[in-house]
């Protein structure tokens, strides 16, 4: 009998994301609100669908999608969750800042996840209507806030696995998982 390998993709796909024991932490914009507000219905349903408890789920509103890379930066350091989701909607009729708002909160939220070992879930729509949007966030295209809550998920698993390996490099006695600088990366040996 051969035997059927699967790729870890595959892995990925076939297993329920299992949310029991996480804490999760939610940032989300308040500009075009009836979209973030229907993102957030959507996260918060999925996540405790996947068994998150609702008192494990911290949620904080800000002004527009620009302030969500520095509002996620301030509560991974206060709330220390297992991973945290932008949630925020950014249309390009409405602003000729489409591109700088839209770049800078991808590039920030991607930064952020990497310098803090913390995963930084993108659940920001850009689109080109407001229609768009609307479909995206419980519409005919379904809801972009579920999909980032089991991101958020699959993502903390990823980082609960990988992380002990890594206990030596990533645990600062001040700052928690926090890197100090960069020789940190690579220690000096005692001898
Ligand atoms: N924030 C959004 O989340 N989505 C938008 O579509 C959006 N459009 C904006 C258009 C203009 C002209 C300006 C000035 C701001 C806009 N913002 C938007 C708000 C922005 O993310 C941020 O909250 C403010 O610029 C304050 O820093």
């Amino acid at each position: 009998m051969t035997a059927k390998i699967k790729d870890l993709s595959s892995f990925a796909q076939n297993q329920e994301p299992d949310g029991e024991g996480l804490s999760i932490g939610i940032v989300v914009a308040d500009w075009n609100p009836e979209v973030t507000g229907a993102l957030l219905e959507g996260a918060l349903t999925t996540l405790m669908d996947k068994g998150v408890d609702r008192d494990d789920i911290f949620v904080e509103h800000v002004p527009g999608s620009f302030e969500l890379p520095q509002a996620a930066s301030l509560m991974i350091k206060s709330t220390e969750p297992d991973a945290i989701i932008c949630l925020g909607c950014i249309i390009q009729g409405e602003t000729r800042h489409f591109e700088f708002i839209a770049q800078a909160v991808a590039k920030s939220s991607m930064e952020l996840g990497i310098n803090s070992n913390v995963p930084v879930i993108f659940g920001v729509l850009t689109t080109d209507t407001h229609e768009q949007a609307k479909e995206r966030s419980g519409g005919k295209h379904g809801n972009k806030g579920d999909e980032a809550a089991v991101a958020a998920i699959r993502m903390a698993r990823l980082r609960q696995d990988l992380l002990p390996f890594f206990d030596d490099f990533l645990m600062d006695d001040d700052d928690g998982i926090f890197f100090d600088d960069e020789d940190d990366w690579f220690p000096e040996d005692d001898e």
